[in-house]
């Protein structure tokens, strides 16, 4: 089997490259590891920039998106018993994010995909990656019971953080960049109408609590837990009180509680590699980084990634040139060090640390909220980088 550009991964990063490459006329095969229904169900990020939607709509999968999407003007930082709005929109003359489920993002590039009659090869196993340094890059993989070979121009890298991608790069070809934070969050979704319109960040003493939601009957809502909790030591009842004490105010409405459909626990990491490029094969999306979900960056990089190396593959193929190509680490760095910075700031300024300081780094960061909200300057600097910023 042969293609221009093999895309390990089915996850937003590969599948919106299979995308791009598409309406340039440039072939490729996507092999994911999973099968299609756990791909699809895979509950994970709900905010979209403008940017990201934009490039849903120039693939041509933005017709559900549209008209399902909830376009939000607004946050709130909630911190001292107070809620805060800081007006996205009018801060920075216009921007909105979008919240819309990324397994939504995921069944939708899907479909199309399918019928366009372009290959994904789900529940693929062992890939191994060979040649990368060459001019023809090979994959190989059983699907089935069947050894196979794809030879291609070039690997696309898009597997995420546990992939084979990055560590079939030689040891010593990258610089590794990494933060791990004392904590994790509790993520749930439930069968329950948000209390709130827009998100509340909330900086408790009993930890960091979001409110979020993916429609306007299901909510999305985490909790600052500790590291090695695991999932059955949380009922739902302790959920719920633990949620009600760090979000309700005493003098708003209460968070509404239904049954949770959806729950899990996820570790925190800042993570970068340089380059983001051995050879032949380019890293995409959480393969190449990763960061704190706090900022709600993470698939909104992987799609960032993905519009300059589609851009690079087509300026090389159809103009011969390879300069994009070879920029392409460096361009994509610069937004990822953004965003790297942004989602440690509001991790930083929004949870609890437990450190043993006599409380000093607590007032630091209510120093830092107070002047968030107070300060029109504060105010956009913190509304820019969470909508996106455009030019970086
Ligand atoms: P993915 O989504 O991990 O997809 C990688 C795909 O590769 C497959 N794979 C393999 N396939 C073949 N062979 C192998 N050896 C393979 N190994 C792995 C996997 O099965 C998978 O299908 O990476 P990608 O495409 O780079 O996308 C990144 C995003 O998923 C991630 O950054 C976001 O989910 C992060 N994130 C958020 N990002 C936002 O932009 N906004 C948010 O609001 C937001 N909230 C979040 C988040 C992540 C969270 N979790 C659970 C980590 C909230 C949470 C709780
Ligand atoms: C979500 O809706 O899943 C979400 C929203 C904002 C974040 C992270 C996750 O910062």
């Amino acid at each position: 089997m042969h293609t221009q550009v093999a895309i390990i991964g089915a996850g937003p990063a590969g599948l919106a490259l299979a995308h791009v490459l598409h309406q340039h006329g440039i072939a490729s095969v996507v092999l994911e590891h999973r099968d299609r229904a756990y791909v699809e169900g895979r509950v994970r990020a709900g905010v979209l920039e403008q940017g990201t939607v934009d490039l849903l709509h120039e693939l041509g999968v933005g017709e559900r998106l549209r008209r399902e999407g909830l376009v939000h003007h607004g946050f709130y930082l909630q911190f001292e018993g107070e809620r805060h709005r800081i007006d996205m929109h009018e801060l920075t003359g216009g921007s909105a994010i979008t919240v819309y489920g990324q397994q939504e993002v995921v069944k939708d590039l899907i479909a199309t995909r399918l019928e366009q009659g372009e290959p994904i090869l789900f529940e693929v196993a062992d890939v191994t990656l060979h040649g990368l340094d060459g001019d023809r890059p090979r994959v190989r993989f059983r699907h089935g019971d069947e050894a196979r070979e794809l030879t291609c121009d070039y690997i696309a890298g898009c597997d995420g953080f546990h992939g084979v991608c990055r560590p079939s790069i030689p040891a010593g070809a990258l610089t590794v960049y990494q933060k791990i934070y004392p904590f994790a969050w509790l993520g749930i979704l439930a069968q329950a109408a948000p209390a709130s319109a827009e998100l509340i960040y909330a900086y408790h003493e009993r930890g960091f609590a979001l409110q979020s939601m993916r429609s306007p009957t299901v909510s999305r809502l985490y909790l600052q837990c500790p590291l090695d909790d695991q999932i059955a030591q949380w009922s739902d009842d302790r959920i719920w009180s633990e949620l009600h004490a760090r979000l309700d105010l005493a003098d708003g409405p209460p968070l509404n509680d239904g049954p949770i459909i959806e729950r899990g626990i996820t570790a925190f990491r800042s993570f970068v590699v340089e380059p983001m490029q051995y050879g032949r094969l380019f890293l995409a999306g959480d393969a190449a980084h990763t960061v704190p979900p706090t900022g709600a960056k993470g698939m909104n990089l992987a799609i960032a990634d993905v519009r300059v190396l589609g851009a690079a593959l087509a300026a090389h193929y159809h103009a011969g040139r390879n300069d994009l190509l070879a920029a392409y680490s460096a361009t994509c760095l610069r937004r990822v060090w953004r965003a790297e910075h942004f989602s440690w700031y509001m991790t930083s300024m929004l949870h609890r640390f437990g450190e043993d300081d006599g409380g000093f780094q607590h007032q630091l960061q209510l120093s830092q909220l107070r002047y968030t909200v107070g300060s029109r300057a504060a105010a956009t600097s913190i509304a820019e980088n969470y909508t996106g910023i455009v030019r970086v």
